[in-house]
């Protein structure tokens, strides 16, 4: 059977399904079917099946479209937290209990999604043999982690490296084998499934409690009058030991701000507190009160407040680029902000459908504050003398991406984080 298998990826006579068609799964699909592997996407959203149908590629809602005569299906559906921040597993749980009614001897299954490091022999083998298959023995499961990172131009879904690690060593090599032949990145094997999962939830763990330091350094520094854009620039010439991130208005998006939650929970479950991760959590959800805060008192500086301001809140997606706004601290900020009396102007070019003005230039005209929250490109170059002839007297500048000196220099009021 492994030979089979595997001799059929090498010659690509293996039937694919990918289940859950976002921004991990969709531009597996699209790869796949422009190398001709025979492959099929299926999702719950008829949104999402249109998209992939617009795009030429084979899709489905229904499942035993989907499923029928597969070789190996792979799971990428969203793995949220709720408002609690509690690990919401119901999309793996769902499509592991829709798989199980169409499981097959010699099926290979993959997860991808990020989860705790357990879950995958704890609890996604356990929904697959509700088959009445054993999993190891008639069917394979592995896990290899999405790195996916929207809007990278140059780290895509086809040459980012992967781990991966099956339940067995048969199940591994399989999951190795497919992702060899599918993708051009080095495809590295661990030695667990829970070793391929941690290895996900460290990466960006890592990232978080790293924006954690430079968030709580911004708020020293702006006690201290220092510059934390020149002081992380100072320190980035160190051409070893030291890795540069950036303070700002939140942490956002379905991974930094939510993949640590899944290894405070498995490590509480299993007797141990992470402090750190929790109070790196806390500190990156304190910047957008922060934010609100420095607004304020910007507006106080001229003598405003901020239920008399008009104010643009400028981007709404989670990061520069793209449309997502998932755990977004723009929603956050903007709340705070409706709660003192504002009623801000909303502008983001990427998320028109919840933007209150159309364009650049109706957010800022006649404003008195605004109040960057997405390092979008298109605000890169917002000119301080537009700022100045709409009258803005106040910029709070979240994501620390203008020039301070120039809009200073011209009697504005201009406020970073930690700058
Ligand atoms: N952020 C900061 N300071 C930083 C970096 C990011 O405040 O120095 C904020 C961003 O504004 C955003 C949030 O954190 O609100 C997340 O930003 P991100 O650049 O980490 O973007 P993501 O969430 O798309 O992260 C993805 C991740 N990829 C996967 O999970 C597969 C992450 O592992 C990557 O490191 C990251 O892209 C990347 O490198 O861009």
């Amino acid at each position: 059977m492994k030979k089979n298998i595997i001799t059929r990826i090498v010659e690509k006579k293996i039937t694919t399904c990918i289940i859950g068609l976002g921004y991990v799964g969709l531009p597996l699909l699209q790869l796949m079917s422009e190398k001709k592997f025979k492959v099929i996407g299926l999702d719950v959203k008829t949104e999402q099946i249109e998209k992939a149908k617009n795009g030429g590629l084979r899709a489905t809602l229904n499942p035993n479209e989907a499923l029928k005569d597969v070789d190996i299906i792979i799971i990428c559906v969203p793995t949220p937290v709720d408002e609690n921040h509690r690990p919401d597993l119901c999309y793996v749980r769902k499509a592991c209990q829709t798989i199980a009614k169409h499981l097959k001897d010699g099926v290979m299954v993959i997860l991808e999604s990020t989860v705790a490091p357990g879950t995958t022999e704890e609890i996604v083998m356990a929904l697959l043999e509700n088959s009445g298959l054993l999993a190891g023995k008639d069917f394979y499961v592995a896990y290899c982690p999405e790195r996916v990172d929207p809007g990278n131009p140059s780290w895509t879904v086809e040459n980012i490296p992967r781990v991966v690690a099956g339940i067995t060593k048969e199940s591994t090599d399989i999951a190795f084998s497919f992702y060899q032949n599918v993708l051009k990145g080095k495809i590295i094997k661990m030695s667990t499934p829970r070793a391929a999962e941690a290895v996900k939830i460290v990466e960006n763990a890592f990232r978080d409690v790293n924006i954690a330091f430079v968030n709580e350094l911004a708020k020293s520094f702006d006690k201290i009058d220092i510059d934390i854009t020149e002081v992380l620039t100072g320190a980035a010439t160190k051409p070893f030991g030291f890795l540069p991130h950036f303070p700002g208005c939140g942490v956002g998006g379905h991974c930094i701000a939510v993949d640590p939650y899944y290894l405070i929970e498995k490590a509480e479950k299993a007797g141990f507190s992470h402090k750190f991760l929790k109070l790196a959590r806390e500190i990156n959800d304190s910047m957008p009160e922060y934010t609100v805060q420095k607004l304020i008192c910007g507006l106080n500086h001229v003598g405003k407040s901020v239920k008399n301001s008009v104010i643009a809140v400028l981007g709404l997606a989670y990061k520069g680029g793209v449309s997502d706004t998932r755990e977004s601290p723009a929603f956050a900020i903007i709340n705070q902000l409706k709660g003192l009396g504002a009623n801000p102007k909303i502008f983001d070019p990427y998320v028109q459908d919840k933007s209150t003005v159309k364009t650049l230039g109706e957010a800022i005209k006649n404003t008195d504050c605004i109040v960057i929250v997405t390092n979008h490109p298109e605000f890169l170059d917002i000119s301080p003398q537009k700022l100045l002839d709409n009258g803005v007297k106040v910029v709070i500048d979240g994501r620390n991406i203008l020039n301070k000196k120039e809009i200073q220099n011209l009697g504005l009021v201009y406020m970073g984080i930690g700058r």
